[in-house]
């Protein structure tokens, strides 16, 4: 499948596949529909000398044109609803254990990005605090803890195919596990005032030497 933007998440694949299937089957419906739309205005165009038919709509084989349609739209629509609900278990229901955990805070109009430091434990003496950068390593699994100062935000990694809104007073669990190294954009996804467009900032996947240099580095130019 031709890739419009990478993917560099476990599930990006997944996701990326339930949208190319909801595209697919739309796509196939409305191209059906417009083309027997037309040639039905060609086939019962005006001519001398014919007169048109009376038809009520009661008439079954006009109601035909719509109870099977129907029918076999439903059906697309329960393949759409199972293929959905699979990836929405993976991707938000389901929490496969941790290697680290880091905390996400949106405000207006930047995000804060709290890491643990070498013990690899959150809210110890040294987490590193990040402004628009937010640092992991490729391959292992991240759950982060959502939250926002303010208003409504959304945190949003396109290449991962992840969008979740912060909501102020609750802390919501997520995660991700990256699987190529990169750097890339990180969004916020919701109208959150004036300076929406230039919350914008990046996500670095590192390699595991790369990451551990990157938590050295930033330890000893915190650390009093
Ligand atoms: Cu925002």
């Amino acid at each position: 499948m031709e890739r419009f933007l990478i993917q560099a998440s476990t599930y990006a694949g997944s996701i990326d596949g339930v949208i190319m299937l909801i595209a697919l089957l739309v796509g196939f419906w409305f191209l059906l529909a417009e083309g027997i739309f037309f040639w039905l205005i060609w086939k019962f165009r005006a001519r001398p000398g014919e007169k048109s038919q009376y038809l009520t709509g009661k008439e079954k084989h006009v109601k035909r044109w719509i109870t099977i349609p129907h029918a076999l739209v439903l059906l697309c629509d329960v393949f759409i609803i199972i293929a959905s609900v699979r990836v929405w278990y993976d991707v938000k229901q389901q929490l496969p254990e941790a290697d680290s955990t880091i905390r996400v805070i949106g405000q207006q109009w930047a995000w804060t990005f709290q890491h643990p430091g070498i013990d690899n434990e959150l809210d110890t003496d040294d987490d590193i605090y990040t402004v628009g950068d937010l640092h992991v390593e490729v391959e292992k699994t991240y759950h982060f803890q959502l939250q926002s100062r303010d208003v409504l935000h959304s945190f949003s990694v396109p290449v991962f195919r992840l969008k979740q809104d912060a909501i102020p007073g609750r802390s919501i669990t997520g995660w991700f596990q990256a699987t190529e190294t990169g750097d890339h954009d990180v969004q916020c996804a919701e109208i959150c005032g004036i300076g929406h467009g230039i919350m914008a900032a990046r996500i670095h996947i590192e390699d595991a030497q790369t990451h551990a240099q990157w938590i050295a580095d930033a330890s000893a130019a915190t650390t009093p």
